[in-house]
């Protein structure tokens, strides 16, 4: 196949050419196997609109979509070429921050595989998400540019113009295309500038946040809690919505529309409030067809479905009326009169789209003029309606309804460990390739020695290859026998990543005292702070001077280490993984939505350690008690006391003697000589006086649990037993199964 290839465009033999020459190959064959058989069936079409894409690698990806994987390595090898060279050697694109952008690229890969027809609309950023580099123990930020001469995006013919307050803009549209598993093609759309100028970049990731046309689609803004450039981002959102909206007019039209029957033709999912001008958006094109405004209205109604994927009330957009009239009038009389409506319907200012600061709520404008409103794990959604969203729930009953997430099984397990996927394979068969609800025939195998005995070699084999590769990238080297105990995801108070520290404290300090675990423990993190998230920062120094002061402690360092991962992304995610024992997944119970890397981490045999918190409230349902280790405070719990306000974690710290000394040691003689005053001294307060997240009432559940699960370990084959129900019951996590779902409640392609 690449023997044709290389021959067609250099004239020489596989073995001849230069890795960069087999690289580009690759790339062409991808493309035109893909290509052959691009999804261009069917009526209507859904239009996935996302600000982040987080894909990862494509290379590998799309070998095993298009079967072609192991034809392509047998040939390569033939020729005395290795194809992780090539795996290697691709960039990652990094156009999401974590879980909302992973799961949209989850999602084009079901779509796809399932064979319907749906593309993917989002933004092109030329240096996506910061790339994270450690210094000092701290964190510091630097462009990732991922674009490149030869790459998956291909410049397509569509061109439009948008039409800002001040100015207009052309806009060009790139393609990425999404192949299915054994079915058809599907496509990403990427819109972008011309006039976007990379050499706008400073230092670090500092740009100039005034010149919209040169910066417009440089960064992808790093979630929330960056205040900076927030224009910027409504910019990009109008930006993202009005290319969107005029290609699914162009297409529908193409495809026979007249645009009142657009609803037959479309369907928009509005991932996050992100693209929800694509609202008012859609309703202004129609109006300027010569539709009228309740039919315009309804019409949009019938094509938009909303999706949440937060409860923290402080992530849920509403943007100054200023910033719309500056970037998108044309969209405010709209908005203006959305909200009249509303005012006159129901008068209530809970549920109102414009607040009396005169700010646009984006969510609301979702709930009221789409027609479907939906959480992504049973227990979110239940929350969205009995409190957060409990308003809205009362307006519309029908709108709202549960999507529990998924993962692409073909990504998180398929590519990421090839030894489990052929094992199973060879245990119970191909099926759950296809059908991930086969892979309960897994429990058949349940007291079966030989199966248990290669599952726990299968995962000894993953963590010999993440302890070469850390060691190769970071220069650090891993006990292969101890636990893997695993958090990563992106740094958030929320998901307590400080109540984890505050365990290796806690360890540290038995060790040193002379109480030694029974097998030697490391703790790995991985995680992105927002660059002017503060706190998280000074959790990242927290968990980078803890990792300093036990590696150089020979007391400590040979029964307990803490690895932090450099620059965390999809890639190092595929790799750590299928090498991890106990998987943290220990968010405040009610903040965490669902978490998807609770299912990966599943999938591939890990032992979930968790809060009864978003998804994983469904993961102890399917494994039972014996299978997951669940601790802390539950969500009624939580919220309640949220609700009376009279959280003092000063009480806590007083009454808990081993918490105390925990969290004292932040700011302990030991810290203060790798650390700085300033950033524990912060963090140390934060902590005593707020602690938001609450994490000093659920210390000691943790610890106890802690200590269960690494006992429970020595017991190899009980152990063995856990992972092999875990692996048999993620099936439900498959993303074919989510995406069937939205296809059968909300889309009805
Ligand atoms: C908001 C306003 C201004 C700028 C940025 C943002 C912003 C950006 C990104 C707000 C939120 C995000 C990302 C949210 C996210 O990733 N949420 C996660 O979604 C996953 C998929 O549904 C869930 O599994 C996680 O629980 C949820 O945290």
């Amino acid at each position: 196949m690449l023997e044709q290839i290389v021959s067609r465009e250099y004239g020489k033999s596989l073995r001849q050419c230069q890795d960069e020459e087999i690289y580009r190959a690759l790339l062409q064959l991808v493309q035109e196997k893909a290509a052959a058989r691009e999804n261009r069936g069917g009526k209507k079409k859904l239009y996935y609109i996302s600000a982040e894409f987080l894909i990862g690698k494509l290379l590998s990806n799309n070998l095993i979509n298009l079967g072609i994987y192991d034809e392509v390595a047998e040939e390569l090898e033939r020729a005395g070429k290795n194809l992780s060279v090539y795996e290697d050697r691709e960039p990652e694109p990094s156009l999401g921050n974590g879980g909302l952008g992973r799961l949209a690229a989850c999602f084009l890969d079901s779509i796809a595989t399932l064979g319907l027809p749906g593309d993917g609309v989002g933004l092109n950023y030329h240096y996506g998400l910061f790339r994270q580099k450690f210094k000092n123990c701290r964190q510091k930020e630097k462009p990732n540019p991922w674009m490149e001469e030869d790459s998956w995006l291909v410049r397509s013919d569509r061109k439009f113009m948008v039409s800002f307050g001040k100015f207009d803009v052309p806009a060009v549209m790139y393609d990425i295309l999404v192949t299915g598993y054994d079915n058809g093609t599907n496509r990403l759309h990427l819109f972008d500038l011309d006039s976007v100028d990379e050499s706008l970049v400073a230092k670090g990731i500092d740009f100039d946040k005034t010149q919209i046309e040169k910066n417009l689609t440089l960064f992808l803004y790093p979630d929330d809690s960056d205040e900076a450039g927030r224009l910027l981002r409504v910019y990009q959102q109008y930006f993202m919505v009005s290319c969107g909206a005029q290609l699914i007019f162009a297409e529908a039209k193409e495809r026979g529309s007249n645009l009142h029957d657009l609803a037959d033709y479309a369907a928009v999912q509005i991932n996050d409030t992100h693209p929800s001008m694509v609202i008012p958006e859609l309703i202004r094109l129609l109006l300027a067809e010569g539709i009228l405004w309740e039919e315009a209205v309804q019409i949009v109604t019938d094509t938009c479905a909303y999706t949440n994927h937060t409860i923290l009330a402080e992530a849920l957009e509403k943007w100054p009326m200023a910033f719309l009239e500056e970037v998108a009038p044309a969209i405010v009389p709209v908005i203006r009169r959305l909200d009249e409506e509303i005012t006159k319907k129901y008068n209530d200012p809970a549920v109102a789209i414009i607040d009396k600061e005169n700010r646009v709520h984006m969510a609301h404008m979702d709930m009221h003029y789409g027609h479907s409103v939906n959480g992504v794990a049973y227990l979110h959604t239940e929350i969205l309606k009995n409190s957060e969203l409990n308003d809205f729930y009362k307006l519309y009953p029908d709108k709202f309804n549960n999507k529990t997430n998924g993962i692409t099984f073909r990504r998180w397990l398929l590519h990421c460990n090839h030894e489990l996927t052929d094992f199973l394979t060879a245990t119970i068969g191909g099926e759950f390739k296809k059908d991930a609800a086969k892979l309960e025939k897994l429990l058949e195998y349940k007291e079966d020695d030989r199966v248990l005995n290669r599952l726990m070699e299968i995962k000894k084999a993953n963590k010999h290859r993440l302890a070469l590769y850390l060691k190769e990238t970071q220069g650090i080297e891993l006990n292969e026998d101890s636990i893997f105990d695993i958090q990563i995801k992106r740094l958030h108070e929320y998901k307590r990543q400080q109540l984890n520290a505050l365990y290796a404290i806690h360890k540290y300090r038995e060790i040193r005292k002379g109480k030694k675990p029974a097998r030697p423990i490391t703790l790995i993190f991985g995680a992105k702070a927002a660059p002017a998230y503060t706190i998280a920062k000074d959790i990242i120094h927290l968990i980078l001077c803890l990792q300093e002061l036990i590696q150089n402690d020979p007391q400590v360092s040979p029964y307990l280490r803490v690895v932090m991962v450099e620059n965390y992304n999809v890639t190092k995610a595929e790799k750590l993984i299928p090498a991890c024992d106990i998987s943290e997944q220990i968010s405040l119970a009610s903040k965490e939505a669902s978490g998807t890397g609770n299912m990966k981490f599943m999938l591939n045999g890990a032992v979930t350690l968790g809060t009864e918190d978003g998804a994983n409230v469904e993961i102890h349902e399917l494994v039972g008690d014996e299978n997951i280790y669940v601790f802390g405070e539950d969500s009624d719990t939580v919220i309640a006391r949220y609700e009376r306000g009279d959280y003092h974690s000063r009480d806590y710290y007083e009454w808990n003697k081993d918490l105390k000394k925990a969290v004292n040691f932040i700011i302990g003689k030991k810290m203060l000589k790798i650390g700085s005053r300033k950033r524990l001294l912060n963090l140390y307060n934060e902590l005593i006086a707020k602690d938001w997240f609450m994490t000093f009432p659920d210390f000691n559940a943790y610890v106890e649990a802690k200590e269960r699960a690494y006992a429970d370990y020595e017991d190899s084959r009980s152990w063995a037993q856990k992972m092999l129900v875990n692996i048999a019951k993620a099936g439900f996590f498959s993303s074919d199964r989510t995406i069937e779902q939205y296809n059968r409640d909300i889309w009805n392609l």
